[in-house]
């Protein structure tokens, strides 16, 4: 029988010498905070039969939004442990700070509980984005500043994906680990080690409906993928609408995922901290880039929480095309080979 690992056993097995087991800690307090919204995920069509939101189910439990579900989940596993000392979460305006009576840690914590929320009510997968970052300052309580980094500046990174099985892939910035989760144990089991973005990439994903809102270089590259040019790549569309789902999959098979800005939204729709950040940080390290059009995801300094970011992740080869195209739309194009 080949050997079995776990996310407990590899985790500790690729922690730094140096470490003190905090950040092992809050990654496997993720891993189990997920794991318990896999489960409820799994349920959500019986929500229709044993009760609906905002009223009592049959074991008299109250139903819960599944996001907001999600959101609390995270918060509950985490907030006490004494690893963080604040935490963002898409489901939350304010920031979440570590209540007075607990002991602060000295990581930051940001979070998009349950991403794709459209397509939670109708069966399709949907995913949890999570980045951590040291916080700034060690002496203090968590504040604005310590979820204002760069995603250059994350420790770790990853996402879970609850689909046909539940997938955790993560990053502490050597290599992209994939665990799947073996729902009969409990546990995550390591499933794809070192990922890589393949080359060619067999995909391009975006939403083609919003095409008149989009500048013309964007267009242009749109077109270039879609087979228009003489240059273009040979790569098939495929898009579901759910970011951790659309980002998986092109990890797994190559390809980019677009989300641009639109004429009627000029930063896109996307988050930058919780959601853009912490992929990005994950595509660099399987060998890939992601970019607002101008510049690296991971350059940008948000200036606030909740910031939304143009996005554009996957191959570099195809990402890095669509800054070509931007820069020829802005007059400053460099000759391309
Ligand atoms: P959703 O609106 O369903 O929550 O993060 C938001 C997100 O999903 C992403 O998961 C997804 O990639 C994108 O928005 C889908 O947006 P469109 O429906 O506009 O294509």
């Amino acid at each position: 029988m080949s050997t079995v690992t776990t996310i407990e056993r590899f985790i500790l097995d690729h922690q730094p010498r140096h470490a003190r087991g905090e950040l092992t800690n809050l990654l496997y307090d993720i891993a189990l905070a997920t794991k318990i919204i896999a489960h409820k995920t799994n349920r959500a069509g019986l929500i229709d039969i044993l009760g609906e939101a905002g009223q009592m189910n049959v074991q008299g439990e109250s139903q819960q939004k599944l996001d907001l579900y999600a959101h609390t989940i995270v918060r509950q596993i985490c907030d006490h442990t004494g690893r963080l000392c604040v935490m963002l979460s898409e489901e939350e305006e304010d920031l979440i700070p570590i209540p007075a009576r607990y002991k602060k840690g000295s990581y930051v914590l940001v979070f998009d509980p349950l991403d794709g929320s459209s397509n939670i009510d109708v069966n399709v997968s949907i995913g949890t984005i999570f980045g951590i970052y040291h916080c700034v300052d060690e002496a203090l309580r968590g504040r604005v500043e310590d979820v204002l980094q760069p995603a250059r500046e994350l420790v770790a990174a990853g996402y879970v994906l609850y689909g046909a099985s539940t997938m955790l892939v993560y990053s502490t910035g050597d290599g992209v680990h994939g665990f799947t989760l073996n729902p009969e144990y409990g546990e995550f089991l390591l499933s794809h080690l070192r990922l890589r973005l393949p080359e060619p990439p067999a995909y391009y994903s975006v939403n083609t409906a919003y095409y008149n809102r989009w500048s013309p270089g964007v267009q242009r590259y749109i077109d270039w993928l879609q087979g228009k040019e003489p240059d273009s790549p040979n790569v098939s569309a495929r898009y579901i609408g759910s970011l951790v789902a659309d980002f998986h999959r092109n990890l797994l098979r190559g390809g980019v995922f677009c989300y641009p800005a639109e004429n009627n939204r000029r930063d896109g729709k996307l988050r930058l901290i919780y959601e853009a950040g912490p992929l990005a940080f994950l595509a660099e390290q399987a060998g890939g880039y992601a970019t607002d059009g101008r510049q690296s995801i991971l350059d940008i300094v948000p200036t606030h929480p909740h910031q939304r970011v143009a996005f554009y992740v996957g191959n570099r080869s195809l990402v890095e095309r669509l800054e070509a195209f931007v820069r020829q739309e802005a007059g400053t194009a460099q000759p391309h080979g």
